[in-house]
């Protein structure tokens, strides 16, 4: 049986996540945020990324993790530094240390953010990062590589798109981005599980308008059931729809925040 643990486990994907696997794996589950009590085969730890004693200590026994903790979203540098590049390296740390099988890194579509449109990419371009934030994804597959090909800690990075709740596209840009709940789950399920090195993979569901005809995601044995079509009508536009940046780009809204070459702002 194996035992999973999840960093951030407190946030949307984690709890998602927990809900769902409650009757199948034994799980570690952390996070410097409050948690449900433990069920049965579950460990809470409540801890920072960066205590490198407690992060070795939760890791005793698993066989893959599951690092979906730090910051979400762009933040400023220090928090970015500290939970993404400190915190991600010590879970890599423990993990080694530990001897786990399988890293499953929650990487971001923000890693190729400044790529337009117009693009179609499998993982296999140079990265475009579209913040500090899409710079620490960036930094963490890199981490992964490198902790595959020197301590064979095999890695699945996963650059997902649009995880919401409601388990719906809220803009455009979400039909092109979008991952449904039920379709992340088995994404995650099949970076566990999947006989693989090395491997970058996008995620989203079966939509029709993606940017990422994605052949690692197949080699993975993802299928995809849900898609972003079936709210085509309903997505209301959203104001990020219209920014004259956010718009061309495929990290859409996070290509405009501070950005001086395309709006012309002082630097
Ligand atoms: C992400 O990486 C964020 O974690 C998430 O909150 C969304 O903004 C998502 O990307 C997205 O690109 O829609």
């Amino acid at each position: 049986m194996r035992r999973i643990m999840i960093t951030g486990a407190a946030g949307l994907i984690g709890r998602m996540l927990r809900a769902r696997w409650q009757a199948r794996w034994p799980m570690v589950l952390v996070d410097r945020a409050e948690m449900d009590p433990p069920g049965p085969d579950e460990t809470v730890v409540r801890c920072e990324l960066t205590d490198a004693d407690a992060m070795r200590a939760a890791m005793q026994g698993v066989d893959a993790v599951v690092h979906l903790g730090g910051v979400s979203t762009e933040a400023p540098w220090e928090s970015i530094r500290d939970a993404n590049i400190e915190g991600c390296y010590q879970t890599f740390e423990a993990a080694r240390m530990a001897g786990v099988r399988r890293m499953v890194f929650a990487s971001s579509n923000h890693a190729i953010g400044f790529y337009p449109r117009t693009a179609r990419l499998d993982g296999s371009e140079a990265v475009r990062p579209d913040t500090r934030y899409g710079v620490s994804k960036v930094f963490g597959e890199a981490l992964a590589s490198l902790y595959a090909d020197k301590f064979g800690l095999s890695a699945v990075c996963l650059r997902l798109g649009t995880a919401r709740q409601p388990d719906e596209p809220g803009e455009r840009r979400h039909l092109a981005t979008w991952i449904s709940h039920r379709d992340l789950a088995h994404l995650v399920e099949r970076a566990i599980e999947a006989d693989i090195h090395f491997e970058i993979v996008f995620g989203a569901s079966r939509n029709r308008e993606g940017w990422w005809p994605d052949e690692a995601a197949r080699r993975i044995g993802y299928q995809p059931r849900d898609s972003a079509d079936d709210w085509r009508d309903r997505v209301a536009e959203h104001a990020n729809d219209r920014d004259p940046i956010a718009r061309d780009l495929q990290g859409g809204i996070f290509c405009s925040w501070e950005n001086t070459r395309m709006t012309g702002m002082a630097r």
